[in-house]
């Protein structure tokens, strides 16, 4: 129970929604909660349900977490008229531009905006680990910290409302990435019979490993120089084995190719004996291309 209850409305009880509801119920702040569809509302206990969006605008904190960032301006265009003086977060995942563009929508109202990136899943809010992103205005995080850590460690990335959201994004890609390549290894071995438990059993140790390299590149790509001594070089980073052993095992090699690519962009552009961490030069080339 908290000592200070504010007023938190919450629009859109997803399973997200309804896990940072909860919490705020828990900790003994007056919990007001809408949803488009209506009976999910009841599945946080001891909330108050707005029957409108514009019933739940008065509290002293505004709590968005929907599907997405249209879905965010089909709940609170009808309602922009009485946003003067709220004070929003939100959660829901959007692109950095588009949470920048909720931040000057939302202000150009009258409102308060800080946007946020949940690094957890429903089951892991309150529970350690669990880390929120947040940007834009930090006045609405230093007077709601309280309410905001009942969720998961909040970390602030500054008045650039698209901050939170470019952190968030950039760590959900590395993962999907490094999930496919678990998939692409498990249907490797799965061709020869191997259950993707067993797999997974001798991936785990293998990842936790190799991300201690993690750092190492990271030194590299800020010190710009592929030539330092000790990295593993493009030619040794070909991977036509592994592109080989997928097409043996009669899998896809969607996955691998990706990268072989990006490997071979640098070896045949002359730079063979240079560090692995190279191919970022290529990834940075398409962006300024796009
Ligand atoms: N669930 C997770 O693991 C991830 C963790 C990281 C952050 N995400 C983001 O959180 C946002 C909400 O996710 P969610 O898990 O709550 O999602 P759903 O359970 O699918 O609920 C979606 C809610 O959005 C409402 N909604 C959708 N479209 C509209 C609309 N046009 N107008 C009004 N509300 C809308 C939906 O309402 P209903 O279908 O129940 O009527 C739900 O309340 C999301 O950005 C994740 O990327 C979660």
């Amino acid at each position: 129970m908290t000592n200070t209850s504010q007023r938190i409305s919450f629009l859109g009880l997803g399973e997200m929604g309804a896990a940072l509801a909860t919490a705020a119920v828990r900790a003994g702040h007056a919990t007001t909660v809408w949803n488009r569809t209506a009976a999910k509302a009841q599945a946080v206990p001891d909330a108050r349900v707005a029957p409108t969006v514009g019933a739940a605008l008065d509290a002293d904190l505004v709590v968005v977490c929907l599907f997405d960032h249209r879905s965010v301006h089909e709940v609170l265009d009808p309602v922009a008229a009485h946003l003067t003086g709220a004070r929003i977060v939100n959660l829901t995942t959007t692109s950095p531009a588009g949470a920048r563009e909720l931040a000057d929508w939302a202000r150009a109202a009258g409102a308060q905006y800080l946007d946020g990136g949940i690094m957890a899943t429903p089951g892991m809010i309150g529970a350690p680990g669990a880390r929120i992103f947040y940007s834009g205005d930090r006045a609405v995080l230093d007077d709601f910290r309280s309410v905001l850590e009942l969720w998961g460690t909040a970390e602030y990335f500054g008045a650039d409302a698209g901050m939170a959201a470019l952190y968030d994004l950039a760590l959900l890609s590395a993962m999907y990435v490094m999930f496919a390549g678990f998939f692409h290894g498990a249907a490797m071995v799965g061709a020869a019979g191997v259950p993707a438990g067993d797999f997974a059993a001798m991936a785990l140790p293998w990842l936790q490993a190799m991300t201690a390299e993690l750092p190492g590149y990271a030194k590299v790509i800020d010190g710009a120089d592929y030539t330092v001594p000790g990295q593993q070089s493009l030619l040794f980073s070909d991977i036509s084995d592994i592109v080989a052993a997928s097409r043996e095992q009669g899998v896809s090699t969607e996955v691998v190719d990706v990268v072989q690519r990006l490997i071979h962009r640098q070896i045949d552009a002359g730079h063979g004996h240079e560090g692995f961490a190279r191919i970022i030069e290529g990834l940075r080339s398409q962006e300024r291309a796009a």
